[in-house]
Formats: C-alpha cells, sequence, structure tokens
C-alpha cells in the first residue's frame, strides 16, 4: 500500500500544486480543484484524457462535471489520505487542463 505523505515531503509535494489552484480538503485527507473550461465538450474532453491517465495508473478522480466545470478530488482510499498517487495525478490534470 502506498504511504501517506507527512511533515515536510507533504508539504513540498503540495507547494507546486496549491500554486496551480489546488486546495486541501478541511480535514487534510485530500486535494481539491474547480477546472473551468469554455464549454462542455472540453470539459468532457479532458475528463476522457485523465480517465486514460487514471486507469493505466489505477488511480482515480472523485470528479463531478456540471456543464464546462469539473470539480475534483484526488485522495488515496487505501491510505485514507494523501499519498504521492494523488500528487502525480494532480500534476497529471493540470497537464491535461492546458492541452483543451
Ligand atoms: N483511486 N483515488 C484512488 N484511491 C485508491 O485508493 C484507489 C483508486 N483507484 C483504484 C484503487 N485504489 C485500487 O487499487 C483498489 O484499491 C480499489
Amino acid at each position: 500500500m502506498t504511504e501517506l505523505l507527512k511533515g515536510t515531503a507533504r508539504d513540498k509535494a503540495l507547494a507546486p500544486l496549491v500554486a496551480q489552484g489546488w486546495t486541501e480538503n478541511s480535514h487534510g485527507t485530500a486535494i481539491e480543484k474547480r477546472f473551468v473550461f469554455r464549454n462542455f465538450v472540453e470539459a468532457f474532453a479532458f475528463m476522457t484524457r485523465v480517465a486514460l491517465l487514471a486507469e493505466k495508473r489505477d488511480h482515480h478522480p472523485d470528479w463531478r462535471n456540471v456543464y464546462r466545470t469539473v470539480e475534483v478530488t484526488l485522495s488515496t482510499h487505501d491510505a485514507g489520505g494523501l499519498t504521492v498517487k494523488d500528487i502525480e495525478l494532480a500534476q497529471k490534470m493540470n497537464e491535461a487542463a492546458a492541452y483543451v
């Protein structure tokens, strides 16, 4: 099982994501971001791209799509909080959003 991120390692991993609009949830057990696209098709194209990335990594987002927005929460259920898998998927999601 992937280990929980703690202490300075956690802070260092989170810093670049916070700079790109990610926030921690109130319990510190997940990170969240709201992506807004020009329209539904671009939002869904983003979700399609991320779905393939997530499946390849066996690590999946908790997300909600309404029209051109995609609200995302990332955590590692098995570990009960944040792991490197969440950090890496968040980085990939930022990259995927830039392509749309
Ligand atoms: N996705 N976000 C997230 N967290 C998990 O713990 C997880 C997952 N996708 C698949 C997965 N775990 C499998 O390894 C099984 O544990 C369900």
